[in-house]
């Protein structure tokens, strides 16, 4: 039964319209399912299928466009608010900035896992997409950052993490700052290979991560 309504939300998101995706959404939050399902098992579902065609040629930029502009536009409108609402604002566990790295556009995967941190209750400062190293360093400095979290999607940017890391030694802030990494095509090995302190591919595992990387047990 709740697969269907999986079904239902991904196949929504094969419409490219974005109203379909709106009421597939309603329609499962009607039902109880939780936020991060419908995003993990109905969206994140949808938009792989829409790589992979892409990547087969099967489907074009276009569709890569309008799938990812449904799903943002019903993140924005609708879950994210509902994520936010959650956030225990009695405390501050931890300053965290995130972006996604220079050179790359992909920002959901990015700002799912930024609403998640902060519904956990850190401080999250999301610098956006396309983001330099610099701008990186600008801002731990800025907030006194505890972590940064680059997210990186294309085999062309994920060198991008690596030159991150060799920047924070070089700006002497790497034995303050936890750097974690995370975007589809990276992997745990390459962050070990790159001196990172972390990789995480979900938000619940993204959240357990940075507590675990500052000590924090609840
Ligand atoms: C949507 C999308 C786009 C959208 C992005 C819109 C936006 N505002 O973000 C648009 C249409 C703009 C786009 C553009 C391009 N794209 Co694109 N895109 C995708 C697609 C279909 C889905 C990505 C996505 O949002 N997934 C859903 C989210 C929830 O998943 P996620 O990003 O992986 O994030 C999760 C985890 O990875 C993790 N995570 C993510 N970030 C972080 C960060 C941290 C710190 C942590 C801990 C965890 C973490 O948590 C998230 C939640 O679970 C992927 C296919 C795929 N399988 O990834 C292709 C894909 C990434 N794109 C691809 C390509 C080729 C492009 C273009 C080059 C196409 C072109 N010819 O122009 C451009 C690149 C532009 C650029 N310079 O960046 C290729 C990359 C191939 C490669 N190996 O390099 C892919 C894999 C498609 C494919 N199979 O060919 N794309």
């Amino acid at each position: 039964m709740s697969e269907d309504i999986f079904d239902e939300l991904s196949n929504s998101v094969l419409t490219f319209e974005s109203d379909e995706v709106k009421k597939a959404t309603q329609k499962a939050l009607e039902k109880g399912i939780d936020p991060i399902d419908i995003i993990e098992k109905g969206f994140t579902k949808a938009l792989k299928i829409v790589g992979d065609e892409y990547e087969k040629g099967e489907f074009f930029l276009m569709e890569l466009i309008a799938a990812s502009d449904c799903v943002k536009k019903v993140l924005d409108e609708i879950l994210n608010p509902l994520i936010l609402e959650k956030k225990d604002s009695r405390k501050s566990l931890g300053v965290v900035v995130i972006g996604t790295v220079e050179g790359d556009i992909h920002e959901i995967g990015k700002n799912i896992i930024a609403s998640f941190l902060f519904a956990a209750g850190f401080d999250v400062h999301n610098v956006g997409a396309d983001v330099s190293v610099e701008t990186f360093i600008e801002k731990a400095r800025e907030v006194n950052a505890d972590v940064v979290g680059a997210s990186a999607l294309l085999s062309t940017t994920i060198p991008e993490q690596e030159e991150l890391v060799e920047a924070f030694k070089a700006a002497g802030l790497r034995d303050r700052v936890k750097l974690i990494f995370g975007g589809s095509p990276v992997t745990e090995q390459w962050v070990k290979e790159i001196g990172g302190d972390g990789f995480a591919g979900t938000p619940l595992e993204a959240v357990k991560l940075v507590k675990r990387l500052l000590n924090i047990n609840e």
